[in-house]
């Protein structure tokens, strides 16, 4: 019996840490196209290797793909934590990028929830650029225009960090890519635990003046027949 409830506790335990990551998400869940993608990084793929992402995520148009364009994989993480990539000082251009696939829609706003959970030691001056493109190449605006960088644990001369950014673009293109570019100082080291992807789609502005337009309309019409 104590080694079931034993269990019992390490499960609820890693239930916790798993979720932890997915720190204050966007909360687009009742959206209609809601899509949800978290990578783990718990499996050590060679370099230029697309991890697909962890079981469980919400994506009807098909599989999102992270792939590492540099550093390394690396096991143990420091505090319990496993699996990530490690990015050696000094390094910089491309680290990785993430593709996400959807249901192109010309009336549809597109928005993406980034969030990487990280390790640094030059947490006052991060290294990282995060950028989103359409499958034209064309970039997502980030609003508001800089990343939230919110730190939860300090690890010897290391700080964790939860990096996080909003982005939009309208149309709704055939699929969009995060591109994770590096400008690490000759000192700084980043590694990557986990990635999180929210995105959702909203009606265009001017669709909804449109449909708003012709509710009031059809409100005038109604009132002129009585
Ligand atoms: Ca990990």
């Amino acid at each position: 019996m104590k080694c079931v409830f034993s269990l019992l506790v390490v499960l609820c335990l890693s239930a916790g840490m798993a979720s932890a990551d997915y720190y204050g998400p966007p909360g687009w869940d009742s959206n209609p196209y809601f899509t949800h993608q978290s990578w783990s990084l718990s499996r050590g793929l060679p370099l230029g290797a697309a991890n697909g992402a962890d079981p469980g995520y919400i994506n009807p148009a098909g599989m999102p793909l992270a792939t590492r364009l540099a550093g390394t994989w690396l096991n143990d993480l420091g505090m319990g934590r496993q699996g990530g990539w490690s990015f050696a000082a000094g390094t910089t251009g491309l680290l990785a990028s993430i593709s996400v696939p959807n249901i192109p829609d010309p009336d549809l706003r597109k928005e993406l929830w980034f969030q990487a959970t990280i390790k640094t030691n030059d947490i006052g001056d991060l290294g990282l650029g995060i950028d989103v493109y359409d499958d034209q190449g064309n970039p997502f605006s980030l609003s508001p225009a800089n990343l939230v960088i919110d730190p939860f644990a300090v690890d010897g001369g290391a700080t964790w960090a939860h990096v996080t950014g909003l982005y939009s673009i309208a149309p709704q293109p055939i699929w969009e890519s995060v591109v994770l570019t590096g400008a690490l100082g000759p000192n700084e080291y980043l590694i990557i635990d986990q990635i999180d992807v929210d995105t959702r789609c909203v009606p265009e502005p001017s669709t909804v003046a449109m449909l708003l337009g012709g509710g009031l309309l059809a409100v005038l019409r109604w009132r002129r027949r009585r």
